[in-house]
């Protein structure tokens, strides 16, 4: 499946809880969303993957691909577009093997030698951050800001999107940065109308000039 990385949405189960997941997915796609991720670090694998077939329907048709974080098993099971992983989950060999060679693979990536140690035939895209600390993600790495990312994205042989605090105003850096997108969680997810901050970060992506900070 081909993908656009350029409105990544990472779910939170606990934020997304008062609109419900599924309406705050399918306002998001609305909204612009190309590609997204379930996270959950809570739920059962039998929870998350009756979770994922729910999305796979909601999204089928949509051309939004269906990432499962962590979890192989999972992503096997629900029939999911991809799998996201950290450093310390699944090696990513193993999940090629698993899923075969037209699965979507990314892997986080927060310094240089994680990146230098890219299996690059065998992954799709790059998660690089977090750009700055956040309450989303309990003990994320070190923030590397928008010069460590762009350190990161110039030397990056694979599509890579920035993830880790950003909010709207900050597609342009990103975009500066040489990042192929944005991926966020709780500036869409728990957001009052997630259709329209998905639209928020759409527009501002897509009506950058690359190489013009705002
Ligand atoms: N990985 C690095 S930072 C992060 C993840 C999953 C959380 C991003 O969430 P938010 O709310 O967009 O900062
Ligand atoms: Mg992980």
């Amino acid at each position: 499946m081909s993908f656009d990385l350029s409105l990544y949405l990472v779910t939170d189960a606990k934020l997304c809880a008062p609109f419900g997941l599924e309406a705050t997915i399918a306002a998001a796609v609305q909204g612009g969303v190309t590609i997204v991720q379930l996270r959950d670090k809570h739920a059962s694998d039998a929870q998350m993957i009756a979770q994922a077939k729910r999305l796979k329907t909601l999204l089928a048709g949509s051309g939004v691909p269906l990432i499962i974080n962590d979890r192989l098993n999972v992503a096997i099971e629900s029939k999911a577009d991809g799998l996201h992983v950290g450093q310390s989950d699944t090696a990513v060999h193993e999940a090629h093997q698993a899923l075969g060679p037209n699965a979507i693979i990314g892997l986080s990536i927060n310094t240089r030698p994680q990146l230098n140690a890219v299996p690059i035939e065998l992954l799709d895209y790059v998660g690089l951050g977090p750009v700055f600390a956040t309450g989303s993600k309990q003990d994320h790495a070190q923030p590397i800001g928008f010069d460590g990312l762009a350190q990161l994205a110039e030397v990056c042989p694979l599509p890579s999107v920035a993830i880790g605090g950003l909010k709207v105003e900050h597609a342009a850096r990103v975009k500066v940065a040489g990042a192929h997108g944005l991926a966020v969680i709780s500036a869409i997810c728990g957001q009052p109308d997630p259709r329209q901050a998905a639209q928020a970060f759409s527009e501002a992506w897509h009506t950058q000039e690359a190489g013009i900070p705002s």
